[in-house]
């Protein structure tokens, strides 16, 4: 079987010019896109709690990040992101103390687990790919996409994908000096579309994540690092 991606980003605030920066550096813009995420949980938000994270994708069908080895420190994240269903569904019932049925899709576990909508916005998105000068022919160009969710949040994300843990360590050296030539701070903690949709429409369940990021509650379980 095929190794699940592992993404490796650096989210960051798009200032004014960003663009023309990009194109200076010798990006290109690839396309502009614009999808529907739906995020799904249970009540309690077992998934999230843990660093799980259920969407569906409308055009690309459901999607898990979950987090990859040694967690999510600093300024970047790491995470695995499965897409197969059979393996979503697999890692759902882990997730959730549940007997797989086998058969089911993650559309028809849905109700049984508990899982409902947390969270549903569009993301108009600008992908650029930019190749950094010195890397060899054969490396794979990093993505910057250029993210403005329907709620009025602009967020900005250098990404590389690669497939094992050991091409890790290379990858965040090309996000981080792709990131300074674009003048983001190591230090700079933007935090994602999702975080900030939940800290405004829903305060509740933004609190409950921030209690178990900044460790407040018994139950923690998980290494989510949600900024206040
Ligand atoms: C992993 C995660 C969340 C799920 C959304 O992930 P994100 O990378 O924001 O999605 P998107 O649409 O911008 O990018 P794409 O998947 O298309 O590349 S919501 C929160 N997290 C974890 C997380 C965290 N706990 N703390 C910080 C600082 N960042 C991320």
């Amino acid at each position: 079987m095929t190794h699940p991606w592992i993404e490796v980003e650096q989210k960051f605030v798009p200032r004014p010019g960003i663009e023309d920066r990009l194109k200076e550096l010798g990006g290109t813009q690839e396309s502009q896109v614009s999808f529907r995420d739906s995020y799904y949980d249970t009540p309690e938000l077992t998934l999230m709690k843990t660093d799980h994270w259920l969407r569906h994708r409308e055009g690309s069908g459901w999607e898990l990040k979950c987090p990859g080895a040694g967690g999510n420190t600093g300024s970047h994240t790491k995470y695995i992101e499965l897409t197969a269903e059979a393996a979503i569904a697999a890692r759902l019932c882990e997730r959730l103390g549940t007997a797989g049925l086998g058969t089911e899709s993650v559309s028809e576990m849905l109700g049984r687990l508990k899982l409902q909508e947390v969270a549903s916005f569009v993301t108009e998105r600008s992908v650029w790919k930019l190749a950094l000068s010195g890397a060899g022919d054969e490396e794979e160009p990093l993505t910057v996409d250029l993210d403005t969710a329907d709620f009025g949040y602009a967020v900005g994300e250098v990404e590389a994908l690669v497939r094992e843990e050991a091409e890790v360590p290379k990858a965040l050296e090309k996000i981080h000096s792709l990131s300074s030539l674009l003048g983001v701070s190591q230090q700079e903690q933007t935090p994602g579309k999702l975080i900030v949709y939940l800290k405004r429409f829903r305060p509740q369940d933004y609190q409950r994540l921030l209690e178990v990021a900044t460790g407040k509650n018994d139950e923690q379980q998980g290494s989510a690092t949600i900024e206040n």
